[in-house]
């Protein structure tokens, strides 16, 4: 079947067809305030799924900019990667279409948003050891240390995604660093950024990350790893949208989440404690985790004393990248509700606060060699 995007109505007929709905009556509503995807909620009596759609253009900026529709497919491939080693961190896949670029999805109406969670001043207590969980998990038995070469290279041949790559390439690591057209700089922050374009040094480090970006092909990374894509309870943590899906650097999905938890307490600067206690419980977690599974890795790689090496680099590697992630978000395209929503002094103020944050974490990455002594450096910067 040729792909047409759906509408509320054609996406229940489609669904019943596969014997997903009963006859009668279902309601339907499109519920996507992602960038990219139309999102549908289907409810008939008991049953609830959700059905989302890759459009085939970025939906944040519209048609002009046209996108592959098979990031679909990478995303429910990685979900599906992802459940074999932590299926409680990962909604259900309950169908998935190519051509039409769907997937159906169990529906977590019980969870919320963990970003608009946090907004509201919601706490998760096992949101970061669950995240730490999950990163030590997927991220190992992706990897060659879990594989070796042949079957590694089997799995990440099918995260070829370069499309979407594409986009994290020049909306993280380029256009921030130059006057972009896809830029959304606020006037009173103008000079700020200018400063920004002129730090040779800053842009040099931020050039060594995105090399690292682009060929470290060390773990299938979920690419997207932000509070706007982990639905949580109180209890349980569910990592949705791993479109961005592709074989890269251990670091970044860490030093993704990392900045979104910074980015948090800008407008909750009280949760400050509780924020930086997380960010602390997904390093401890991941690295305990990753140290543990180590100990089934594949030969040669298991020679003693090479992960007590191998964990630090990643470490530096998730500081420049939540570097570089507050640095995009403050000065690029889509931007965090945790900033846009503040009032405008405030708001100017916190983007500052992240331009000059994010670029002490890559400047001064290989010098914070714990995350001990990271968390010092989160609160130094003062809100
Ligand atoms: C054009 S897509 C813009 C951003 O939205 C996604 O969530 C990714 O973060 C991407 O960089
Ligand atoms: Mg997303």
């Amino acid at each position: 079947m040729a792909y047409e995007a759906f509408t509320e109505q054609s996406v229940v007929d489609h669904v019943r067809q596969l014997g997903l709905l009963e006859e009668g009556i279902a309601e339907c509503e499109e519920i996507g305030d992602g960038n990219l995807n139309l999102v549908f909620r289907i409810r008939q009596g008991e049953t609830s799924l959700i059905v989302k759609q890759a459009l085939p253009y970025a939906k944040v900026v519209g048609e002009s900019w046209p996108l592959t529709l098979d990031r679909s497919w990478i995303e429910q491939l990685a979900l599906r990667e992802f459940s074999k080693v932590v299926p409680q961190f990962v909604p259900d896949v309950l169908g998935s279409d190519r051509e039409l670029a769907y997937t159906i999805l169990e529906d977590l109406s019980s969870f919320e948003i963990v970003r608009t969670g946090f907004l509201k001043g919601e706490s998760y207590p096992n949101l970061a050891r669950h995240v730490g969980t999950f990163l030590g998990e997927t991220l190992f038995a992706t990897s060659d240390y879990a594989n070796g070469p042949l079957v590694k290279k089997q799995i990440e041949k099918e995260y070829y995604n370069p499309e979407l790559c594409d986009i994290t390439e020049k909306l993280i690591f380029t256009d921030p660093y130059r006057d972009a057209d896809s830029n959304q700089i606020e006037a009173a922050l103008r000079p700020d950024v200018e400063q920004l374009w002129s730090d040779l040094a800053l842009k040099i480090e931020v050039t060594k990350l995105k090399v690292g970006f682009v060929t470290k092909h060390e773990a299938l990374l979920h690419g997207d790893l932000h509070t706007g894509s982990i639905f949580a309870t109180r209890q349980e943590t569910k990592i949705i949208d791993p479109e961005f899906a592709f074989y890269g650097p251990f670091g970044f999905d860490i030093g993704q989440i990392i900045a979104h938890l910074v980015f948090s307490t800008y407008a909750h600067p009280l949760k400050r404690f509780e924020r930086f206690t997380e960010v602390l419980t997904v390093w401890e977690t991941f690295e305990k985790t990753f140290r543990t599974r180590f100990t089934q890795a594949a030969e040669p790689f298991n020679t003693v004393g090479f992960v007590d090496e191998l964990l630090p680099s990643i470490l530096s590697d998730a500081i420049g990248y939540a570097g570089c992630e507050l640095i995009r978000r403050t000065v690029g395209l889509a931007g965090v509700a945790d900033l846009e929503t503040l009032p405008d002094d405030l708001r100017i103020e916190r983007k500052r606060h992240a331009l000059e944050l994010g670029t002490r974490l890559i400047k001064q990455r290989h010098q914070i060699q714990s995350i001990d002594q990271l968390i010092p450096v989160l609160s130094e910067v003062r809100v």
